[in-house]
């Protein structure tokens, strides 16, 4: 298998080799003790092992079972006083030992022992003094979550770094450690969740929950380690196809009764099942409305199989009319969302979320905040954005996110004073929510550096940081994502982070200025154009002329 130079992406240890402090760290470090021998131990050792020999460019570190006073990293369940964390949260903290220095990692979970091993990596990558290593984080949102527009037969929805890296003409591809390394990948971010396949749901990948249950197992399970959980997208119209009932209506007692009993099935095989993600009554995908229902009785009826398992029922907001009349001024898209989902609020069983596009229209380049943000008060609900470059230059322009993302999380909705921000919605900490977050369309592909552009690696690096912590700021995590992955020349720093920074703005100027969405190429959405999408039924106008914007 060819792999590129930056095939690595972020875990780039080894560009630290001419750093002075990889020097000290050579001298400083010699040794790992991991307690635990979970799944996710077993990584944390990997890990820090793997992390420290490519940094400090020694072949391997000495492995202590108990720790020892002399050991230089120790991580544990529970070693220190986890006193303010969170399951997911850690400590990383140095302390003299000797005339060496001591680093310990702790947290509640194993999966916060794996997010503060890759904390100290980075802080490492940073180029840190040792002994100045005091951390103590909690990720500020609970679903850190991408989605895959994967086909099962290898093709992406929307995607431009080649195929999927998960499938191939309706099997899973042969190679598997790419997958592991993708998941290493997420996990050095905090991702916690992937929805591996397409919401639209072609009537192959219908079978994810059938007979082809077996892949999802060995995906889960390629995942588990990493601390991911894996969310399927279902097919709402699954009871028609694939048991020959007649209806899907969800007030029916078969219909409901056919996915409790397929969801039984599906947790007896992966037992820690995120969940489903469902697309539905939208862009031709079946749903409640063929049968005169709501989205609430749609969405409640899927959750309720879940509930026994522990599931999560995950519900897009992406509701429109796709077949407008352009000469219908009445019809109007950008309100579609907030017109079905609005008069809902409340309705939704409590490990039910919706999935909101961060915009009222579809990822355009720039878009006002879905005005469901500050709205829905007693709804639980996820952000969506598009980390992959579908309307923002398809990864053969550079076109880096972070600083649009920033707006939106920032972005004000006033719903209980100010400060109701978009990003303290999404932590539950404005409204009260048994479950909320973020998640995002990824950007991958087989191609040898993951994302064709070998700068979109940044993109999907800044939308696992700001998942964490959307506190920081563009400026920290590209600084971040620079060093990590090209090491500490400043000259390239500067002019990197300089071009990332810009690019957006940038892009928005040459395709679609003064605000105005949808000036694109129909279909494939690459290219600018102004009347693009003017005529066309998807109600994607922007009814701008010589007489006003
Ligand atoms: O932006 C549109 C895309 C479709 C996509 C849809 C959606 C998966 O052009 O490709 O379908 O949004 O979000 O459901």
């Amino acid at each position: 298998m060819v792999r590129n130079v930056d095939y690595k992406c972020w875990l780039n240890f080894a560009q630290m080799g001419g750093h002075p402090a990889a020097k000290r760290y050579r001298d400083q470090l010699d040794s790992i003790c991991v307690l635990g021998d979970g799944p996710i131990s077993r990584t944390v050792k990997e890990e820090l092992g793997r992390g420290l020999s490519e940094l400090t460019g020694k072949d391997s570190f000495a492995v202590h079972a108990e720790p020892q006073a002399e050991t230089s990293v120790i991580a544990a369940v529970d070693y220190l006083e986890n006193g303010g964390l969170l399951d997911e949260g850690y400590i990383v903290r140095a302390a003299k030992a000797g005339d060496k220095v001591q680093v310990v990692i702790s947290s509640p979970s194993e999966r916060g022992l794996l997010y503060g091993t890759f904390a100290f990596l980075r802080q490492l990558q940073a180029g840190r003094g040792l002994e100045k290593i005091d951390i103590l984080e909690n990720p500020k949102n609970e679903l850190r979550m991408l989605n895959h527009w994967d086909n099962f037969d290898g093709s992406i929805e929307r995607g431009y770094a080649g195929r999927s890296i998960f499938y191939n003409r309706n099997e899973l591809v042969d190679d598997l450690g790419r997958i592991q390394d993708y998941a290493r990948l997420l996990a050095s971010l905090g991702i916690n969740s992937i929805a591996i396949n397409n919401v639209n749901v072609h009537y192959l990948e219908t079978t994810f929950i059938e007979e082809r249950l077996d892949l999802v197992k060995t995906l889960a399970d390629i995942f588990r380690p990493y601390g991911i959980k894996l969310f399927l997208s279902i097919n709402y119209a699954s009871p028609m196809q694939l048991a020959g009932l007649e209806t899907a209506d969800p007030l029916d007692p078969d219909v409901q009764q056919w996915w409790i009993d397929q969801t039984a099935k599906v947790y007896e095989q992966i037992p820690d099942l995120g969940g489903f993600l469902v697309k539905a009554d939208s862009e031709n995908r079946p749903g409640p409305f063929t049968y005169g229902r709501n989205h609430a009785d749609g969405a409640n009826m899927l959750g309720r199989a879940l509930k026994p398992f522990g599931g999560i029922l995950i519900w897009r907001c992406f509701v429109y009319d796709c077949q407008q009349d352009w000469r219908d001024y009445e019809t109007d898209r950008a309100r579609a969302a907030y017109d079905h989902f609005y008069p809902l609020d409340g309705e939704f069983d409590d490990n039910v979320i919706l999935q909101i596009k961060n915009g009222p229209m579809d990822f355009q380049v720039r878009e006002p905040v879905s005005p469901l943000f500050g709205k829905l008060e007693r709804t639980n609900q996820i952000l969506e954005l598009q980390i992959t470059q579908e309307y923002t230059g398809q990864q053969r322009h550079l076109c880096y996110l972070v600083p649009q993302w920033k707006e939106i999380l920032e972005f004000d909705t006033f719903a209980k004073g100010p400060g109701s921000t978009v990003d303290k919605i999404l932590a539950g900490a404005i409204f009260e929510q048994s479950h909320s977050g973020i998640t995002a369309v990824v950007n991958v592909g087989r191609d040898g550096n993951w994302t064709g552009h070998t700068l979109a690696q940044a993109n999907l690096y800044g939308y696992g940081r700001l998942a964490w912590d959307p506190s920081l700021s563009a400026e920290q995590i590209t600084d971040e994502w620079v060093v990590a992955t090209f090491g500490h020349n400043e000259k390239v720093k500067h002019t990197v982070s300089k071009m990332l920074l810009r690019s957006w703005e940038i892009y928005e100027n040459y395709t679609t200025p003064l605000g105005i969405g949808w000036m694109c190429n129909p279909g494939h959405h690459y290219g600018p154009s102004v009347d693009g999408y003017e005529y066309s039924k998807w109600g994607t106008y922007h009814r701008a002329d010589h007489q006003a914007l």
